[in-house]
């Protein structure tokens, strides 16, 4: 099977498993582990931020962060294709009474700033109190899209202006940071904290970061002990985490060629619609004729080929790269794609 139904699925390397087996453990409630330390100030050098903390996924890291950030009762604007809007259970409502108020995420991934600027409250008792702007980098469903540091600082700007944060939900900032040639500290520099996965395109089993002030982070911890999120000897996850900063970062422009490639070969079949101009990172969505098979159909059938990619619309599907997914998987899909789509 090729499986390109996300990033998700990555298996940790030889290297992981071995730093697992022999990592130096402790109780990290007790502050005592230290390779959750050692990760955490790993992650905080290479965001350029004061702090980090080991959480166990991508949506307890959100959650925990606009927890952080905003009481009951306050809203956060966020795009309505966002993750965290669209994928996380409305978790910051049912959990923490944050109110969502979405702005349209164009197909670049940003919310236009003339309507994030119009959907600011102002102090008026009708209204909840704006606390937070949440941006995604890269923007998982506008095409994996990287938004730049120039859009960021210019989100920065704008809360700044009106006593607001931002959070960046960078599950796959360093796909971001690749494929736009920059550092994370780049992309981070403008936002309050910033939520990353260790198990997408880095390839550890378990984990996520989140990533802020000290003061921010501190508070975070106590959310995450909440949220029932305070691990033990959570070093056997660390190990792996240290392991993918220090040795994935760097391939995943490999992943991003094969997206490319993919698309290439998808967009030159009758039935398969996108831009290949689109795939700028490790991501790739597909429209289907209206008319024709169902994405589930779809999906079904490739699978019988060999493939599997996840179906995202009733006529759309998403294809994503990874470490383990070679340019010859790549070639093999695409006369599998072929035999349905051409
Ligand atoms: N995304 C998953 C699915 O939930 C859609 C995927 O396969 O892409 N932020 C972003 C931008 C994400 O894409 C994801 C996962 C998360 C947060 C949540 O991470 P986890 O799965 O670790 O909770």
């Amino acid at each position: 099977m090729i499986d390109l139904r996300s990033d998700t699925v990555t298996q940790p390397t030889e290297a992981m498993r071995q730093a697992m087996a022999s990592a130096d453990l402790g109780d990290d409630v007790y502050g005592e582990d230290p390779t959750v330390s050692a990760l955490e100030a790993l992650a905080a050098e290479m965001t350029g931020k004061e702090a980090a903390l080991l959480v166990p996924s991508g949506t307890m890291a959100n959650l925990i962060s606009l927890l952080t950030h905003c009481g009951r009762g306050e809203e956060v604007i966020l795009g309505d294709q966002a993750h965290i809007f669209f994928y996380e259970q409305g978790g910051s409502a049912s959990v923490g009474g944050i109110h969502p108020r979405t702005v349209p995420n164009q197909p670049d991934g940003t919310m236009a700033l003339s309507a994030v600027r119009d959907s600011i409250r102002g102090d008026d008792p009708h209204f909840p109190r704006t606390r937070l702007i949440a941006v995604e980098n890269t923007h998982n469903r506008c095409n994996g899209i990287p938004l730049p540091p120039a859009y960021l600082q210019a989100v920065g700007n704008l809360a700044a202006e009106h006593g607001l944060a931002v959070h960046m939900d960078g599950a796959r900032i360093f796909n971001a940071a690749a494929a736009l040639n920059v550092s994370v500290a780049d992309l981070a520099g403008p936002v309050d904290s910033l939520s990353f996965c260790l198990s997408k395109g880095l390839s550890a089993p378990i984990g996520s970061m989140v990533c802020g002030r000290s003061d921010f982070i501190h508070n975070a911890r106590r959310n995450r002990k909440v949220l029932g999120g305070g691990m033990r000897q959570a070093g056997i996850i660390a190990a792996a985490g240290i392991v993918a900063l220090r040795q994935m970062t760097d391939r995943l422009v490999d992943d991003h060629r094969n997206a490319r490639r993919l698309a290439e070969g998808l967009s030159a079949m009758r039935r398969a619609h996108l831009d290949p101009e689109d795939v700028q990172t490790n991501i790739v969505y597909v429209d289907l004729d209206p008319e024709g098979a169902s994405a589930a159909e779809t999906v079904e059938r490739i699978a019988g080929e060999g493939v599997r990619v996840g179906a995202t619309g009733t006529h759309q599907f998403r294809a994503v790269t990874h470490y383990g997914i070679t340019e010859d998987d790549i070639e093999k899909a695409l006369k599998a794609f072929a035999r349905i789509l051409a």
